[in-house]
């Protein structure tokens, strides 16, 4: 199932990986004040050599990826499996709503103007949780790395589709957009938004039973793109400034700071919040 270029070590998952290769580079999208576009600047990032000796994964990485999105959480969940996988990739440092979002250039890739979007090598593809997912399947995160028919394959589909429908799209984003800052552009309405969080408070109850005793992962006890999916869309909850904030249970709350320790996820955030990041 996995291109030439992506290889396990010899039978043996947990073996050490031989080859990474982890130069960053950073590559500044136009501000969103500006009205030219200016050309991209190319800085250097931080090389992350991590993580691969976790996976047994040996990557000769042969694609040229770049991201395009900073400052959200869904741009959050691309930088984090990019860098749990300990892939080199560029940036381009693309905030949602500003100019270059909304510019024929950007739209060539997301013509619908949102981020994150990535290209490899030269070929678009949009929509955050099928990113993930797909780097996570092609460079063997974790538990993506079963074989299609295993029931552990399947329960990461499950968490993925749920924390993308049940919570980023339908529940966190209304409520973003009809009740939090997004409001004023999208129209406030107290009827969607207190929909949405009644939404969010139910599904979230799904989530916080499974993190029961402790779990650290929610399949078979090992990190997964399904824990950055679930984390990002946690992170979005806490997130939300609103008068009355969402409640995020207590199971929900340790899970995530769990995964906030992760070396992946420290570097992640860094690149994502960070526009002056090296
Ligand atoms: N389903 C899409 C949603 C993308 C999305 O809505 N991104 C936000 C930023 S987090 C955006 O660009 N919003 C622009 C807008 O519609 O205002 C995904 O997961 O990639």
């Amino acid at each position: 199932m996995f291109p030439a270029n992506v290889k396990f070590t010899s039978g043996d998952r947990m073996g050490a990986m031989t080859k990474t290769i982890a130069q960053f580079r950073r590559i500044s999208a136009p501000s969103h004040h500006s009205k030219t576009y200016r050309s991209k600047q190319v800085r250097p990032l931080v090389s992350a050599q991590f993580r691969h000796q976790e996976f047994g994964v040996e990557t000769e990485m042969n694609e040229n990826i770049v991201v395009y999105g900073i400052g959200t959480t869904r741009t959050l969940r691309v930088h984090w499996v990019l860098n749990e996988l300990s892939l080199p990739y560029d940036s381009v440092d693309v905030r949602p709503r500003s100019e270059y979002a909304f510019s024929d250039e950007y739209k060539k890739i997301n013509p619908s103007s949102k981020v994150p979007a990535i290209t490899i090598d030269d070929t678009p593809l949009t929509e955050s949780a099928a990113i993930c997912l797909y780097l996570a399947d092609r460079y063997g995160l974790g538990g993506s790395a079963e074989e299609v028919d295993s029931i552990n394959r399947a329960e990461i589909y499950q968490w993925s589709l749920f924390a993308m429908t049940e919570l980023d799209a339908h529940t966190l984003y209304t409520l973003f957009k009809h009740g939090g800052r997004l409001a004023k552009i999208y129209g406030e309405s107290e009827v969607a938004a207190t929909c949405a969080r009644e939404g969010f408070e139910t599904q979230i109850v799904k989530v916080e039973n499974e993190l029961e005793g402790s779990k650290q992962f929610l399949v078979d006890d090992r990190f997964s793109v399904a824990d950055i999916l679930m984390g990002t869309c946690l992170q979005f909850a806490l997130n939300l400034t609103l008068a009355t904030p969402v409640e995020v249970p207590p199971n929900c709350v340790r899970y995530l700071a769990d995964l906030k320790a992760r070396k992946g996820f420290k570097e992640a955030y860094r690149l994502n919040y960070s526009e002056t990041a090296p």
